[in-house]
This record gives C-alpha cells, structure tokens and sequence, in this order.
C-alpha cells in the first residue's frame, strides 16, 4: 500500500482569472479562488503529509495547476512538455522543487512530445496515459519508455470528450476506481471496481486519495455517499472558482 509524504501546491496567480477555459461559467474571483486554496491546503494538512506552496507565478494563468508539469513517481520524476502553448514554460518555474525532491532522478519529455501529467493516473506501478488535446503519441511513448528504466509500466488510453484522463477518472487505491462518461466501460479498466459517477456530478469524478482520506470537491451528494460507503475520510473542498477554468482537486496538487 503506497503512502505519500509529500505534496507540492502553488498559490494561484491574479491573472488566473485568464486561465484557459471550455466551460461556459464565468470568470474565477480571485479573492474566493485563493480562500479556496487555502481551504484545499487545510484539507491536505488532515492527510499527514508535508506540503510544499510555492509562489504566485504572476506569467503563467494556469500555473496553480501544478500537476500537470511532472509526473513524481516512487523514483523518478518526469518534467512533462505541456501541450497547451501558454503553459509549455511553466516547467521552468517547477523544475527547481522537482529537483530538491529527486536529485539526479529527474527526467524530461522532449519535443515533439507532448504530456500534460493531468492525463496520467497511476495505479500502483502502472501509469495509465490519455491522449487529448494535450497529450500527443510521442509524449506518451517517451514517458512509457522512461517509466521502464524504473521498473515502471505505462499504456496509453484514448479519449474523446474529456480535457485530461483524470478529468473523468480518478484511482482511490483498494482497486477502487470513480470513472464517469466514456470512461464507464473502458475495456482497460474493466478489472477495477469501477464506481460510477452519474452524469450531473460528472465534475466530482475528478477526486484525490490521499493516505486514506479522499478530497473531493463540495456539492456532489451521490459521489459523496458511493465514497463515503467504500469507507474512505471524505473532505470536501468548494473548488467553484477553479472549475470555471476546466480545473479540479487533483490538477492542484503534486502528491508522491
Ligand atoms: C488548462 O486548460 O490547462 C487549465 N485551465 C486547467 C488544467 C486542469 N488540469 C488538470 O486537469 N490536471
């Protein structure tokens, strides 16, 4: 059973308010995103792990969304390639902490790869990669290729309506998976519990298991209860502000 010891977040920007978006909501607040992160900070201080916040990054919009610039694993980290052209450089601006963390075991996709690490799920020593938007064949068999100097394993997944894999699917460990939409009956996840989450909380799909407790975002009843009954710690987070930019409670967060 995997535990982990360390978490890396970073304080939203003001100009998050510009962060690239398909959802038809509205502008995020900043003042009520980053009261929002600091509530999402509280619920990983219940969770016994030691939390990174890194600063505002004023340049990047998106770059509270930490998860998708590096994939950590047990004993490597990959510095993705972003495939969104206004987030390709927030590399630069993780690397640093991704390196205290992993030393010389710290490694890079490289163009024409591209990753967004929000399309990546591990399922204790298998990395399931999607491919979207922002995720293209290349990036995904560079990553498979250096998962395997590790011991790794990874395969690549399609989608078709979703930003990133994670989006619609979220692993809580014990074999237990939450998948809505296309993702219900995806042959590659048939051997995994599969929770279904029903359309109108398809939001709630995206959800992170952090040493037995799972955070999800306030406001979805029905996930609530199928989580709560596979006997999970359920903390709920309002994450209202960010999904009005396609983000959730795992893109929030870095957790190895
Ligand atoms: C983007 O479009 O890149 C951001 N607005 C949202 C990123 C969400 N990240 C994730 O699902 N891992």
């Amino acid at each position: 059973m995997i535990r982990f010891k360390h978490v890396i977040t970073r304080t939203p920007s003001k100009t998050l308010i510009d962060g690239l978006t398909s959802a038809n909501l509205g502008k995020p607040d900043y003042q009520k995103a980053l009261d929002q992160h600091n509530e999402y900070i509280r619920a990983l201080q219940q969770c016994d792990v030691e939390i990174t916040i890194l600063p505002a990054n004023d340049q990047f919009p998106d770059s509270v969304f930490v998860e998708d610039t590096a994939l950590c694993t047990p004993y490597c980290a990959i510095i993705t390639r972003p495939g969104a052209k206004s987030r390709l450089n927030e590399i630069e601006i993780i690397e640093d902490c991704i390196t205290q963390f992993y030393c010389n075991h710290v490694e890079r996709i490289s163009a024409p790869g591209t990753v967004e690490a929000g399309d990546i799920m591990m399922v204790g020593s298998h990395y399931y990669i999607g491919l979207s938007a922002r995720t293209n064949q290349q990036g995904a068999e560079q990553m498979i290729a250096i998962l395997s100097k590790y011991g790794l394993t990874g395969s690549i997944v399609t989608l078709d309506k979703v930003l990133h894999l994670k989006t619609g699917l979220s692993y809580l460990e014990n074999n237990n998976l939450l998948a809505t939409g296309e993702f219900i009956t995806k042959e590659a996840f048939s051997h995994l519990n599969i929770i279904e989450i029903p359309e109108q909380e398809s939001y709630a799909a995206n959800c992170i298991w952090v040493n037995g407790n799972v955070i999800m975002p306030a406001g979805y009843p029905i996930t609530k209860a199928k989580i709560q009954a596979l006997g999970y710690n359920v903390i709920e987070v309002d994450t209202s502000e960010y999904r009005k930019i396609d983000g959730g409670v795992s893109c929030m967060s870095l957790r190895f």
